[in-house]
């Protein structure tokens, strides 16, 4: 991170614990962080705390929080120069999340389309946490005076409050928060399900439904090769009507490089056996060297912790000047 006096824009981006990262979050975001490290100053945050609003497993919270934050290092991010760390072990998240409910109203939060959603598909666990899942996000975000913020389409919503909710506190006490803006990456590699190919591929489905970036060789080659196609046998790009085919094409070309059309040509009047091996074989050699960093760095995990350690300290100090900031503006005593 640099000083006030060379500040770079500042770029927050934020991936929950909640599953086994799969190759839609690694060929879309995880790929263009690695691009955006070079012109903005970054943070990286595994978000365990708002994996919470979702009923986990202890034991397996913990293992995808440190799996996540490996991957975060092992893609080639540089812990020296971006912050990588988890949201809980900076407990200005919590604290600034608090203090933003206080200037949220529940007007605007049971608007948003992702507690609708969670709240419908986990009926028995509304939980206070999934309402307030966006003031905890704009925490995140505001603390570090961030510039932008990559999102898909899903995170638009909480974006959009975190501008409002940032716009209210400058309004009422003067400029607290730097208002972020969304980032669009230039080429969005969007991954659908292998199962049910009109959908997203996505941590939360079932097991066969997405590639994860650790799964073995053999476990990638039945995946791919249970992957849903279709019975026009012919390999085009159309994801209207052949979502599955044109799924395994945009994997293929995410993985190898190579544009669609080329893809497309190279394998006119075939069947869809050759798609679906090519695209198994590129993307097992794609994921071989982030697998192997992955296992050196998961056999070193005193090094890991030093990293998430030093990094969750890095960003602790940057938090709390805008914590210290706002606290003394919105009129909390200071000793
Ligand atoms: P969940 O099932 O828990 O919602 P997810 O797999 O959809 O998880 P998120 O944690 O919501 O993943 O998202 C992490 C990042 O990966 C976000 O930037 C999101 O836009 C991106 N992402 C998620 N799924 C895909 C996909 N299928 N293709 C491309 N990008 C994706
Ligand atoms: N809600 C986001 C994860 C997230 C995030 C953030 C993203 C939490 N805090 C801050 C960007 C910035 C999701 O589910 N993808």
């Amino acid at each position: 991170m640099s000083d006030n006096n060379t500040r770079r824009p500042v770029l927050y981006s934020g991936i929950q614990p909640s599953g086994r990262i799969h190759l839609g979050n690694y060929a879309g975001p995880m790929q263009n962080f690695l691009l955006l490290e070079k012109d903005y100053d970054c943070l990286f945050c595994v978000v365990d705390l708002h994996a919470l609003t979702i009923r986990n497993t202890p034991a397996d919270l913990r293992r995808q929080t440190m799996e996540l934050a490996a991957l975060y290092i092992a893609s080639g991010l540089d812990p020296k120069q971006s912050i990588i760390y988890c949201q809980s072990h900076v407990p200005e998240h919590a604290e600034l999340a608090w203090v933003l409910n206080c200037y949220t109203y529940m007007g605007e939060l049971s608007r948003m389309t992702q507690f609708k959603d969670k709240s419908s598909r986990h009926k028995d666990n509304i939980n206070a946490g999934l309402f307030t899942y966006p003031t905890l996000m704009a925490a995140d975000i505001l603390l570090y005076q961030t510039d932008v913020v990559p999102v898909g389409a899903d995170q638009k919503q909480h974006l959009e409050i975190t501008r409002d909710i940032a716009e209210r506190v400058n309004a009422l006490y003067g400029d607290v928060f730097r208002v972020p803006e969304p980032y669009i990456p230039k080429t969005t590699a969007k991954i659908m399900s292998l199962t049910e190919p009109e959908r997203k591929m996505s941590k939360s489905d079932e097991e066969d439904s997405f590639v994860a970036v650790l799964d073995a060789p053999d476990v990638i080659r039945r995946k791919f090769k249970r992957a849903v196609t279709d019975s026009l046998a012919e390999v085009r790009y159309d994801p209207e009507n052949q979502p599955g085919v044109s799924n395994l094409l945009a994997i293929l070309s995410a993985t190898s490089g190579t544009g669609i059309e080329t893809l497309v040509n190279e394998m006119a009047g075939q069947g869809y056996g050759i798609l679906k091996e090519r695209t198994t074989e590129a993307v097992i050699e794609r994921l071989k060297p982030l697998q192997a960093e992955y296992a050196r760095l998961m056999k070193d995990k005193v090094y890991l912790n030093e990293v998430l350690k030093d990094n969750a300290q890095r960003a602790s100090a940057l938090a709390q000047r805008t914590l210290r900031k706002l606290y003394k503006k919105i009129g909390l005593y200071q000793l």
